[in-house]
């Protein structure tokens, strides 16, 4: 039994999604998504957490074809939209995917896959009525979906979560954040994180709300579709924010008003997957009348810590623990430290990931003997409320709410034949929270657009560094370690 999709029985008739103008109820998407799995068992009875990946936009497709997977009894891979085909073969190699999905747009992209023989190649519009059969009974403890995940190490690795730990990350928040059927969410975060998957799509098709699809970020679209009335929780990155006010102050004082009626009238509103600064807060307070609900979350376990939806949201705070999670700071010794000290936020419950995919080593690494994550964020609890000082490790950067390893971007970079070194890091921003920036070592000539337009055949167009130097070497200290806090200070 998978609790999200047994639920949405309850509610067939009332109205799922909504998305180019279409609207689909319950029942339309609990019919679509067993076509798809239909299709994806052909004769088998199970697809036994067979990985099935699927790059497809958000949208009502997109929801169909994971819950689709996920009835087959398969393991849901979303791929993300923005990856060159390089990055994405990574993913399809490194899951063992048995099956790809294509949605008609990605088609010219993942066309040179056709060919492989350990891999189904199906576009997403094929799907068609299968005889009518029975779809297997899961156990919510398997395996549920893989969702990849920068970190200390140059590539990203796979997060196994199960049904079960969906689950309980889904009715943490709809508790936490008082979901109700009557809700309606502006869905416009990429489905390949948590963010969009678990805290925005999956806590409003648990509460029989309604997901409205904005499939690409455009602040005008934002607006408009706030100023017709209808959606009334929304929830994104900081970066998006920024980017909302930014556009919101180019209006004229009659599109401003009108903006702000439409918003004073939405029930709540998230920011989250960075920090918030407090200056954002404070002028979004100002345009919308809401004080932001700051949330601290990671891929590994969901969301954690959250200020109240009741009590008062402190700016700078992340608030505490949410509920069915257990959350303690500690030292580098593994040892709990008392209030208003700093150490590491380590979490334990139901909603923590199952594994690395793969990689049973770097499983065990991140966790303590005694079965606490270690989330490598430092923080300080204040009067009951954390707060996030900082990371462990200056090799992962947080742009736009996009985790990013400096590691992944210099191998890259060193894999350029003009290239003899480099260093990556993440310099503070207020758009972005933090920009990407390289360092390079070169005796030739560069043409830093050839460099970057090269980059983007490699990697995502978001993990290309913004700004450039030239050294003659790397600063690096008596172990010959590159030293990053020298390198930020060049930018
Ligand atoms: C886009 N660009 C970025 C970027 N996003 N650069 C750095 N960091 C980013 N995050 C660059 C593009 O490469 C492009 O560069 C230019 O900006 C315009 O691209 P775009 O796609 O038109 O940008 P836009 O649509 O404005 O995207 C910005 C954004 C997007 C903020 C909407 O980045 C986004 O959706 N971020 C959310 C990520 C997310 O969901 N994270 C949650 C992770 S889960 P060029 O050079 O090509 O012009 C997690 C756990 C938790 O963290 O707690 O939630
Ligand atoms: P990801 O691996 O993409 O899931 O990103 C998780 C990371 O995002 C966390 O480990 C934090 O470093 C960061 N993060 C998420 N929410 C917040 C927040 N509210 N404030 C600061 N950092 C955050």
């Amino acid at each position: 039994m998978i609790p999200l999709i047994e639920n949405a029985f309850q509610f067939p008739s009332r109205i799922a999604v909504l998305d180019q103008g279409q609207h689909y109820s319950y029942q339309h998407l609990l019919d679509r998504s067993a076509v798809i799995a239909r299709s994806l068992l052909a004769t088998q009875r199970d697809l036994n957490q067979e990985r099935v990946a699927f790059i497809i936009p958000p949208s009502f497709d997109y929801l169909a074809v994971q819950w689709g997977i996920w009835r087959a009894g398969g393991i849901a891979v979303p791929l993300c939209t923005s990856y060159p085909l390089p990055s994405l073969e990574y993913v399809i190699d490194d899951t063992k995917a048995s099956f790809l999905i294509v949605a008609p747009e990605f088609e010219d992209l993942l066309s040179p896959l056709r060919v492989r023989e350990d891999l189904t190649y199906l576009s997403s519009k094929d799907f068609d009525n299968q005889p009518s059969s029975h779809l297997p009974d899961i156990d919510p403890s398997r395996g549920a979906m893989i969702l990849y995940t920068s970190g200390t190490t140059s590539l990203p690795k796979g997060v196994l979560s199960s049904h079960q730990t969906i689950t309980a990350q889904i009715k943490s928040l709809v508790q936490a954040w008082k979901w109700s059927e009557n809700d309606h969410i502006l869905s416009i975060l990429p489905l390949h994180h948590v963010h969009g998957i678990i805290n925005v799509n999956s806590c409003a098709l648990w509460s029989g709300a309604k997901v409205q699809f904005l499939p690409q970020f455009d602040a005008a679209k934002v607006f408009d579709i706030f100023n017709e009335g209808k959606v009334n929780v929304f929830m994104a990155v900081p970066t998006i924010y920024f980017k909302l006010i930014a556009f919101y102050e180019t209006l004229s004082g009659s599109e401003q008003e009108e903006i702000q009626k439409a918003l004073k009238k939405f029930r709540f509103m998230v920011s989250g997957s960075a920090a918030l600064p407090v200056s954002v807060m404070e002028k979004w307070k100002g345009i919308s009348g809401h004080t932001l609900l700051e949330r601290y979350g990671m891929t590994e376990i969901g969301m954690a810590i959250s200020n109240p939806y009741d009590g008062e949201r402190r700016p700078g705070h992340i608030g505490q623990a949410l509920p069915g999670v257990s959350v303690r700071v500690c030292d580098e010794e593994g040892k709990e430290v008392p209030p208003h000290k700093s150490g590491e936020i380590q979490v334990k419950g139901d909603t923590v990931f199952s594994e690395y995919w793969g990689k049973p080593e770097a499983t065990a690494k991140a966790f303590t003997k005694d079965g606490w994550f270690k989330t490598g964020d430092i923080a300080i609890v204040e009067d009951g409320y954390f707060r996030i000082l900082g990371r462990d490790s200056v090799d992962i950067i947080k742009s736009g709410g996009y985790k990013i390893s400096a590691l992944e971007i210099e191998e890259k970079i060193r894999a350029h034949e003009a290239i003899k070194d480099c260093g990556v890091v993440g310099i503070q921003d207020e758009e972005w929270g933090e920009k990407v920036v390289a360092a390079l070592v070169t005796d030739q000539n560069i043409d830093i657009s050839e460099l970057k337009n090269w980059l983007r055949t490699q990697l995502p167009s978001y993990k290309i560094p913004k700004e450039f130097v030239f050294l003659e070497e790397l600063p690096r200290n008596a172990l010959g370690k590159v030293t990053k806090n020298e390198l930020k200070k060049l930018f």
